[in-house]
């Protein structure tokens, strides 16, 4: 455990190594597993001096002192009316957890900086042996956790998941779990100080209490083995398990079973071979059962398999070639003005999605909730899932990096049986450089290593010579999709002569657009070159349309975006409002004009079997 004794000797390295290492081993299928949920009205104080660390007087990070009873994560009371204690946990506020703090509170809209958040709760585990963790679905953006009064550790990065081993610290009654939220932007994090979303705070998605037996299945991956569309294969993680401790993995309903024994480390590998598995498509999105065992616990999760791979320009899906009609996503409920967290929310986004015609969806700009990614599971929605790399990050900055690898291994470990995430997208926009080239170099052997089965992309971008839009980044080549955003009708470039406009694409690869798109106020009317009109967002549609239909290689679409989303960014009075106006779809839920010249546009791409 990740437990509070940190010496200054080692002090050092730690800060050049991201916090988030502190996180343990990631429990998966969360969803499947003995757990108590820790949702719920939590009390907070909001510490923007960072008062909570009072006569503690130190670092944040540094260990050594000892937690007076004045630092918030003791969760103090007074002992008689002489002692001085000057905050108290259970006569502050609530807030509901999960949830972002920008929605709950006026007050706390705009706000950044540290908050801390407080429940109680009584347990007692089903059996003695058992192991505890806590798990946050994720906090945004630096976590700090302590239970008891007892340091769990931290945890760096806004979107990912992240556990901690809690056994011999949870008491029968009156555990108190303090959190302490830190959401400030930072120039060497990821994503970095500029972005165009609300940077929301707090604790975003769910927690948990899960209890597992002493050995037990930490994680697990299955999936067609790459040129096999009926042999299956992939791994057990055992946690605290002996070596050659069995474990089966199964799938009743082909019949199939097959049983390893794990190594040294906890770990199996397996292949099954299953020749009636039908495979997933978003035209028949089939899930089977899948049960993983060992003699003391069963897990099960409801898992889809297909292939995917390219061929020259074609992206194939089960060996046949497929367009992506697609729309770019956040996170975020539009007509709530908030972060999305439920089952609820995901699928108010998916069904627009879906109502628009797409096949396929891009979760920008960084992981969303597991909601999502099941969700489009069975519904069959073809996913692009991306990290937070987003334009100018510190490229040469190590800590930067292990931070973009760590979030990409948290976003691969929770996603990868998903049949839905067709694509691990590494950056968006991110200016090429010696710097840049190398900074995602590494994250695409990085996430290679961590999946082989899926295609790798990243949204690049363009420029002009002579007139000609130019698709050159040398991070192409080592891509599976070449993907890039353009703004043409937007942010240069002229609408009436669109159609003509020339491309040029070094790359013999899949090219898809993962953005294009224009502002538009929701009943906003004029002529189509009057800005921020709905009329103009539909001729931009229009033209675009025409204009990237004539790329060759052309792929699929993800236009910038499904609904209108909060950004501080976007300021114009009676136009803007905070908001970024290129939904399709208003805050108010209602469709704009050019949703539907792109759903006409969808109809005439769509193949008659989807
Ligand atoms: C982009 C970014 C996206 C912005 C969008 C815009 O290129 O990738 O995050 O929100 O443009 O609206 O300017």
């Amino acid at each position: 455990m990740c437990r509070a004794v940190v010496r200054w000797a080692v002090l050092a390295t730690m800060l050049t190594m991201p916090l988030g290492a502190c996180a343990q081993g990631l429990l998966t299928n969360i969803a499947h597993r003995e757990t108590t949920s820790l949702n719920g009205p939590w009390h907070y104080i909001v510490d923007p001096y960072e008062t909570g660390y009072y006569d503690y007087r130190r670092q944040p990070y540094d260990q050594q002192a000892q937690p007076s009873t004045s630092a918030f994560f003791s969760n103090h009371h007074p002992a008689d009316r002489q002692e001085l204690v000057e905050y108290d946990f259970d006569t502050s506020p609530t807030l509901n957890v999960p949830g972002d703090w920008n929605s709950q509170n006026d007050q706390l809209l705009y706000y950044e900086g540290t908050l801390w958040l407080k429940t109680s709760f009584d347990f007692v585990a089903a059996s003695t042996g058992n192991r505890l963790f806590v798990h946050f679905g994720a906090v945004n953006r630096l976590a700090e956790v302590y239970l008891n009064g007892t340091k769990l550790g931290v945890h760096e990065g806004g979107f990912t998941p992240f556990n901690f081993e809690v056994t011999g610290i949870v008491r029968p009654r009156g555990n108190f779990l303090v959190v302490k939220v830190d959401n400030s932007r930072r120039a060497d994090a990821v994503p970095t100080i500029s972005t165009d979303w609300w940077n929301y705070g707090g604790i975003t998605r769910d927690v948990t209490l899960i209890e597992e037996p002493a050995a037990f299945i930490r994680d697990y991956a299955i999936q067609l083995k790459p040129g096999s569309a009926h042999t299956l294969a992939g791994f057990v993680q055992l946690d605290g398990a002996a070596t050659n401790e069995k474990v089966t993995v199964s799938i009743p309903e082909l019949g199939v079973e097959q049983a390893s024994a794990v190594d040294g480390n906890g770990l199996a590998r397996f292949e099954l071979d299953a020749p009636a598995v039908r495979l997933w498509s978003p035209g028949s999105p089939r899930l089977y059962e899948v049960v993983v065992k060992t003699a003391r616990q069963t897990l099960r999760d409801d898992i889809g398999f297909r292939t995917i791979t390219t061929r020259g320009a074609d992206i194939l899906l089960n060996g046949k070639p497929i367009f992506l009609r697609g729309i770019s996503i956040h996170e975020e409920n539009a007509l709530l003005g908030r972060r999305a967290h439920s089952e609820a929310d995901a699928l108010q986004s998916l069904n627009w999605a879906r109502e628009l015609g797409c096949n396929y969806v891009r979760l920008a700009h960084y992981p969303h909730n597991e909601h999502m990614l099941r969700m489009a599971d069975r519904m069959g929605l073809l996913i692009w899932a991306e990290v937070p790399v987003y334009w100018t990050i510190a490229f040469g900055n190590p800590a930067t990096l292990s931070s973009a690898r760590q979030q990409l291994t948290e976003m691969v470990t929770r996603d990868r049986n998903r049949a839905s995430v067709i694509i691990w997208s590494v950056a968006n926009e991110t200016p090429p450089s010696d710097a840049r080239n190398a900074f995602l170099r590494n994250l695409i052997a990085h996430t290679r290593a961590l999946d082989a089965t899926r295609l790798l992309s990243a949204a690049l971008e363009t420029h002009a010579e002579d007139e000609v839009s130019v698709v050159s980044d040398p991070i192409g080549e080592q891509l599976d999709i070449v993907a890039f955003n353009q703004y043409r009708g937007w942010y240069g470039g002229t609408l009436h002569d669109a159609p003509e406009a020339r491309w040029e694409i070094r790359s013999g690869k899949p090219v898809v657009v993962s953005e294009f798109g224009g502002d538009a106020l929701q009943g906003l009317h004029g002529k189509r070159d009057e800005r921020w009109t709905e009329e103009y967002q539909e001729y931009l549609y229009q033209q675009n349309l025409k204009m990237l239909q004539k790329i060759p290689n052309l792929r699929g679409l993800s236009p910038w975006i499904l609904a209108d989303f909060r950004s501080p960014r976007r300021l114009l009075p009676g136009i803007q409002d905070g908001w970024n106006r290129k939904g399709l779809i208003s805050n108010r839920g209602i469709r704009k004009k050019a949703f539907f010249t792109l759903r006409n546009f969808y109809r005439t791409v769509q193949p008659r079997d989807d």
